[in-house]
This record gives structure tokens, sequence and C-alpha cells, in this order.
């Protein structure tokens, strides 16, 4: 196998060029041209040389018949028995040749008791004996989940050292319907496939794609390569936070004690990262309930930061907003309800009064007029009233909590 820098590289200096010595000798007009596969075991049969020399087999011997070429090893031999042309060895194409569609070997042969010098030639033909090799079996790309569809990204290089149909035809993507996989078409350089994006991609529904992408040559049969690729879909901002709810609602007494959580709201992101860091806030707020209740800004907890009064206020209605870090955002209600508790006394306003009664006023006098009230609701602020039945007065209701104190 070739080293993979040198794939899909056209460079010429590897065919043999032998110059012809001369043609003082008188030698033919064109060369003698043979034809093999490359690879062949040596001693392998290339052409009948004693025959399209004109010779008896037994004459190469008797004639001084080989094969004269400079500077390089000699790939072939004269089988001297058979009068054949053979193989010194095993020839590799893509050693010899490379990329160069054709392969050709030159040389001469002399025929030394005449000086005469005859011009042979070659072909190595290529087999498909090379796979498709990708340079790294595993990438990972990554790609925001807001590409354009039919955006591009480069892949791993590839190489075939063979020619032709054995050489690299095409790429196969596993099956997927957001990606697939193409070749830009130059005529030249290097194949890089790339993979395209066929469809939106969204990282909070898949934000990992396993792709598998095999290349095959043209040969007989076809060789494939596969490598495997890992797209990465990278987060983008595009979730708010969302309130588990749109109304949060609570009721809590009036005595609770200062600094008490009430309740917690919470938003979540589906997005990642700083993205999806969310902070509490409330939306225009009166200065009054900014100093009776506090947001925690990252857990959502409301508490008391002053006492309640259920006289003073018995409802509270505030907006929060959940925004992320970039700056998406949510609102929603929070509505508390303060519920009373028995704190307050009950009250006795006298409207009008005597401070003495003589002893001789006749029974159902009136002597004071007083009302009752107190600041508590429903059971908490319902008064009753009674007077010591050993005394010699008793109570009568008026309108509107008010009592007059007769005389029995
Ligand atoms: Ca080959
Ligand atoms: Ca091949
Ligand atoms: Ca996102
Ligand atoms: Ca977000």
């Amino acid at each position: 196998m070739e080293a993979p820098q040198r794939c899909w590289r056209r460079y010429s200096g590897l065919v043999l060029l032998f110059k012809i010595l001369g043609t003082l000798w008188g030698a033919q007009a064109g060369p003698i041209s043979y034809s093999i596969p490359e690879e062949l075991d040596k001693g392998s049969f290339v052409g009948n040389i004693s025959k399209d020399l004109g010779l008896e087999p037994r004459e190469l011997a008797e004639r001084g018949v080989r094969i004269v070429s400079r500077g390089r090893t000699q790939l072939f031999a004269l089988n001297l028995g058979s009068g054949s042309l053979v193989t010194a060895g095993r020839i590799d194409r893509e050693e010899l040749c490379a990329q160069s569609a054709r392969c050709l070997v030159s040389f001469n042969i002399l025929v030394e008791d005449k000086l005469n010098l005859y011009p042979i030639e070659v072909e190595i033909l290529d087999i498909n004996d090379n796979t498709p090799q990708f340079l790294r079996e595993e990438l990972e790309v990554k790609i925001l989940e807001n590409a354009a569809p039919s955006s591009r990204f480069p892949l791993m290089e590839v190489c075939d050292p063979d020619v032709g149909m054995n050489s690299l035809q095409g790429f196969k993507l596993s099956g997927n319907r957001h990606f697939s996989v193409d070749v830009p078409t130059k005529a030249h350089g290097p194949k890089y496939p790339e993979l395209v994006l066929d469809g939106a991609l969204d990282r909070e529904g898949e934000a990992i794609y396993h792709l598998v992408l095999t290349a095959m040559d043209g040969g007989d049969p076809v060789r494939s390569g596969v490598a495997r690729i890992l797209v990465t879909v990278l987060d983008v901002n595009d979730n708010a936070p969302v309130f588990t709810q749109p109304v949060y609602s609570v009721s809590v007494p009036e005595n609770l004690p200062v600094g008490t959580p009430v309740l917690s709201v919470n938003a979540t992101d589906q997005d990642e990262g700083v993205h999806a860091e969310v902070t509490y806030s409330f939306v225009r707020i009166t200065e009054k309930i900014s100093k009776i209740f506090c947001l925690n800004v990252l857990t959502g907890e409301i508490s008391t930061s002053a006492s309640l009064d259920y006289e003073d206020s018995s409802f509270y209605e505030l907006d929060v907003e959940a925004r992320d870090r970039p700056g998406l955002q949510d609102r929603a209600k929070v509505l508390i309800t303060v519920l009373d508790v028995n704190d307050n006394v009950p009250e006795v306003v006298v409207t009008s009064g005597s401070r003495s009664v003589a002893e001789s006023t006749p029974p159902g006098t009136v002597i004071a007029l007083f009302q009752v009230y107190d600041q508590d609701s429903g059971l908490n602020g319902l008064v009753t009233c009674s007077i010591s039945r050993s005394q010699p007065f008793e109570l009568e209701k008026s309108v509107d909590n008010y009592y007059r104190l007769v005389t029995n």
C-alpha cells in the first residue's frame, strides 16, 4: 500500500524511460510490445522473445542475447531454455507508476554477436489490489443546530492507489435523513468527501449522530473501506425558559414569621450551558410589596421580608420573570392570599353613659350605650357580649354591635 500522502498525486518521474543507445546498430523501427497484469509470481511468462526476434530458443544463448538497461533493478529476465521473456520478481504497478493511467516499462535487448538492439515495451496492467482507505477511521464533526440546510462539512481524505475503475468511485452514508455525502466535482486534486446537511437540526431533539461512511472502488469485486463519523450538534439559544405553570397560588397565615419561604417558582430551559442558566425577578413591583416579599434570583423561592397583616392587605398579585443568560424570557403570576389569624382582641367603645345611678331608678332604665367590635374577620371577628347575672343590670342588643346597659 502506498503512503497516504502520495495518493492521488500525479507524478511522472516513475515511468521508466530507457534511451535507445543509438541507431548506429540499426535498431528496429518500433518496440516489441507486451502487456502483463501486475503482481504476477516471479518467472511468469511475459512474451515469446525468441519468436519475436526471429530466433530459435537455443540461439538466445549462442548469440549472446541479453537485456540491457541502465540504473534500475531489472524487472524482467530471459528464460534461455524456453526462449521467453519472464518476470524477475513481483511487480507492483502502484509502486512503479503511481497514478499514471498507463504504466510502461521500456528496455532493450541486445543481440551480442551482431550488436543489434531491440527496444521492448511492457505495459503493466492494473489489478484491483488496493482497498479504498480513509486517512482517519474516525472523525468528529461539530455543527451548530441552526446550520442552514445544504451546509457542507469536509470529511477525511480517502485514497485508493489503483487506477481507472479500480480506484475510488463513490461513497455511501449510512441511512440518515439529516445527512448525505458528496464529493465536489474537481477534475484533479484530492478527493475529500463532504458531509451535506439535508434537513434542519435540533439539538434538543437529537444531539449526536453516529454515521458510517463507506468508500467504494469500481473493481470486480468491489472493494470498500469504512470510517465512522460522529456528528455533535452544538447548542444555540433557541429556547426561552418556561415556567412550570402560568399561575402559582398560595395561602399563608398572616402571622407567618419574617423570612419564611412562601412558595417557589420554577422555569426550565431546554438549551444547555449558559443558554439554560435561568434567573428570576419580579416585574413591575410596587415599593410596598418589594418590602414585604423577596425573590431568590437563582432558586425562584419567594419569602417574606416583613410581617404580613391580613387587616392591611389580604391578597397580593405578583408578576415574576424567568430569563436565560442571553435574555430569552417567560412570565408567570404569583397569587398570595393572606389568611386571617385571631390576633385582635374585641374592643368595647362606650358611646354614652352615666357615671352614677340613683337607687330608685326603675327597672328598664338605660344607663349606657356602647359598641363592641373586633378587627379580625369571620369567626375571629364575631363578638359575643355578656354580663354577670349577679348584677342588677342586663344587656339589650341594639343595631350594628351596639348594646344598651339597662337596669332590671
Ligand atoms: Ca493495483
Ligand atoms: Ca482499488
Ligand atoms: Ca438549543
Ligand atoms: Ca435558552
